[in-house]
């Protein structure tokens, strides 16, 4: 199996229950992109998981607005906010990872979005884009420079995290088929575009190289 350099971490995006098929905020074909993850985690001497880890009544939830419902939007201090239904909630079945990722190949699990007040989609920055969560820390402190990310949702968490990490100066490639998206009024096509203009390769995890 092709081994990726040392400097290049696996970033495994959310690969929790609530976003697979039954979920609380199920993606089409969620489960789909375990086997692909699976299969990638021994081919890199750095794999990081994020974890959605919100708690009960968090600001991004709909039912935390009277009056309104799941996928409308609202402003935040920060900016535009899409309501989701309750999904990741700290405990609850639905933020577990899914059953088949494996994560005893994982380093570090980066928790996110558990300040009730502010979304998280990146795995870098919440969605301020200024409150870190220290994952930039911890690859500088291991000498990583080149991210492999994976994981869902392809136009959400993977989108911000693979956009933050480019701006912060990482190499990024984006396994797409590892990927599944949300697609929310065209956010696919979106993030794949937002991806490529800032430098993020976008690629099936067969070409990914590695050596
Ligand atoms: C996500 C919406 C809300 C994601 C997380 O993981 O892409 N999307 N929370
Ligand atoms: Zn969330």
């Amino acid at each position: 199996m092709l081994h990726f350099p040392d400097d290049t971490a696996l970033i495994v995006i959310d690969v929790q229950l609530d976003f697979c098929p039954g979920g609380a905020l199920a993606v089409a074909g969620g489960d789909e992109v375990v086997p692909v993850i699976n299969r990638l985690m021994d081919r890199f001497a750095t794999v990081v998981l994020t974890q959605d880890w919100h708690p009960e009544g968090h600001l991004s939830f709909a039912a935390s607005h009277p009056g309104k419902a799941p996928f409308e939007m609202t402003e935040m201090p920060y900016g535009p906010q899409v309501l989701w239904p309750e999904h990741c909630v700290q405990g609850t079945p639905g933020a577990e990872f899914h059953p088949d990722l494996r994560t005893e190949p994982a380093h570090l699990v980066i928790r996110k979005g558990f300040r009730p007040a502010i979304d998280s989609y990146s795995a870098f920055f919440e969605n301020d884009r200024r409150t870190a969560t220290a994952l930039r820390g911890y690859l500088a402190d291991r000498g990583v420079r080149s991210l492999v990310l994976a994981g869902l949702a392809t136009d959400y968490c993977v989108r911000y995290s693979a956009v933050d990490a480019a701006r912060l100066g990482f190499q990024v490639t984006v396994a797409e088929d590892g990927c599944r998206a949300i697609d929310l009024a065209g956010s696919l096509a979106e993030a794949r575009a937002e991806m490529q203009a800032s430098g993020v390769r976008l690629a099936p995890s067969a070409a990914l190289g590695g050596h």
